[in-house]
C-alpha cells in the first residue's frame, strides 16, 4: 500500500514535471513568437521608413523636373523676346551691312542697344517714345534730310552718318506735312541707298517733324490769281501766278506770298505781301540765264519750292523756300514774320549753272 501510493506520488511528480516542461516549452514556443512578431514590426517600420525616403525623393525628382520645365520656357520667353529686339534693331543696321561693316561690329551695337546681356526684360517696348526722350532737340526733316531750324538763314540740309553720329535717335516716329496740311506719323528708317557713305530718312513726309503739336495751326489757302488787296499791277506780265494766303504769326490778319513766272523771259519770282497788301520783300528768284545749261530743262520756282509751317513750334509758321543747286541739293532758307518784321535772307538769286 504504502509503495502504491508511493508511486503514485512519484506519477504525480513526474506529470507535474512533465507539466511544467510543457508550460515551459509553451512559454518558449511564445518566446519565439512574439521575438517573430517584434522582428516583423520592426521590418514593417523600416520598411515605411524606406517608402517615405522614397516618396520625398520622388517627390524632390518631380519638383526639380517642374523647376527645369519652368526656368527653360522663361528663359525661352525671355531669349525669344530678346531676340525679336535684336532683330528689329538689326534692321536698323542693314546699311551697315551694305556698306561692308563687320557683322561682329553690328552684333554688338545691336546688343548694346537691347541690353541683351544681362538676363533680364528692361528692353523697353515703347522704343520711339524713348528715343524721343533722348533727342535734346527737335529734329526736323526736309526730304528726308536734316534741316536746322535755329536760326533764321539759308541751311543746308544735313545727311546722317549713321556709323558716327547718335544715329538711332533719327529712327523714330515723325509727324509729317504735306501741300499745306498734315499728313501722317510714320517711324522714319535710314535710306537703303548711300549718298556718299551717308543716309537720309525714309517713310515720312516731304517736311517731318520729331514732335507731336500742331505745326500748321491756321488754314493756309492757295489760289491761281493775285488777291485784290495786293495793288501792284506788275504781275500781269506773268504766265502762272499763285497766292499762299495764310495767317502766318497768328495775330488775326493773314499775309500773302505771290508765286510767279513768266515762260517768255524764264523768270520766276517768290515775294512776300503784309495783310496791307504791301510789298514786303522778294524772297527767292531765277533767270533764263541762270538754268542748266546743256539741258532743255526749264527751271521755274513754283509753289513746291514753298512750305509754311511751324518747325521750331513757337505757334508762328516759318516760310520755308526751297533754294536749287547746280550741285542737286538744295538748301532751304527759312523765314519768320512776326509782329510786321521778317527776319530771315531774301533776295536770293537761284543759279544752277556750276
Ligand atoms: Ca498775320
Ligand atoms: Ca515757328
Amino acid at each position: 500500500m504504502q509503495d502504491l501510493k508511493k508511486n503514485n506520488e512519484e506519477t504525480e511528480i513526474k506529470n507535474e514535471e512533465s507539466k511544467v516542461e510543457v508550460k515551459e516549452e509553451k512559454s518558449n514556443v511564445v518566446e519565439e513568437i512574439k521575438n517573430e512578431i517584434k522582428e516583423e514590426t520592426v521590418k514593417v517600420k523600416i520598411g515605411t521608413v524606406g517608402n517615405a525616403v522614397l516618396f520625398a525623393f520622388f517627390a524632390l525628382v518631380v519638383a526639380t523636373g517642374i523647376l527645369a520645365y519652368y526656368l527653360i520656357h522663361s528663359t525661352k520667353d525671355n531669349i525669344d523676346q530678346q531676340y525679336s529686339n535684336l532683330v528689329s534693331d538689326l534692321a536698323a543696321y542693314e546699311n551697315i551691312v551694305e556698306e561692308g561693316g563687320s557683322v561682329a561690329n553690328i552684333i554688338d551695337e545691336a546688343i548694346a542697344g537691347t541690353g541683351l546681356v544681362p538676363a533680364n526684360n528692361t528692353v523697353a517696348t515703347e522704343v520711339t517714345d524713348d528715343r524721343k526722350i533722348m533727342n535734346e532737340e527737335l529734329v526736323v526733316l526736309y526730304k528726308g534730310l536734316i534741316l536746322d531750324t535755329t536760326k533764321m538763314d539759308e541751311v543746308k540740309l544735313k545727311y546722317i552718318d549713321n556709323k558716327i553720329d547718335e544715329s538711332d535717335k533719327y529712327v523714330i516716329t515723325y509727324y509729317s506735312y504735306e501741300h499745306y496740311s498734315y499728313k501722317d506719323s510714320k517711324l522714319g528708317t535710314f535710306s537703303t541707298q548711300l549718298y556718299d557713305g551717308l543716309v537720309k530718312i525714309e517713310g515720312v513726309g516731304k517736311v517731318a517733324i520729331s514732335e507731336n503739336y500742331e505745326a500748321i495751326p491756321r488754314d493756309v489757302k492757295v489760289i491761281n490769281t493775285v488777291p485784290s488787296v495786293i495793288t501792284n499791277t506788275g504781275f500781269t506780265d506773268y504766265d502762272t501766278v499763285k497766292t499762299i494766303i495764310t495767317d502766318l504769326d497768328g495775330n488775326g490778319v493773314e499775309e500773302y506770298i505771290v508765286i510767279y513766272a513768266n515762260k517768255k523771259s524764264g523768270y520766276s519770282k517768290i515775294s512776300f505781301y503784309d495783310s496791307k497788301g504791301s510789298f514786303v520783300d522778294d524772297l527767292a528768284s531765277i533767270e533764263k540765264s541762270k538754268w542748266r545749261k546743256g539741258s532743255n530743262a526749264e527751271y521755274y520756282l513754283s509753289i513746291d519750292n514753298v512750305d509754311i509751317l511751324d518747325v521750331d513750334n513757337d505757334g508762328i509758321m516759318e516760310l520755308l523756300i526751297e533754294i536749287p543747286h547746280a550741285t542737286g541739293d538744295s538748301t532751304v532758307s527759312l523765314l519768320k514774320y512776326n509782329n510786321g518784321k521778317l527776319t530771315g535772307k531774301t533776295r536770293i538769286e537761284c543759279s544752277l549753272i556750276d
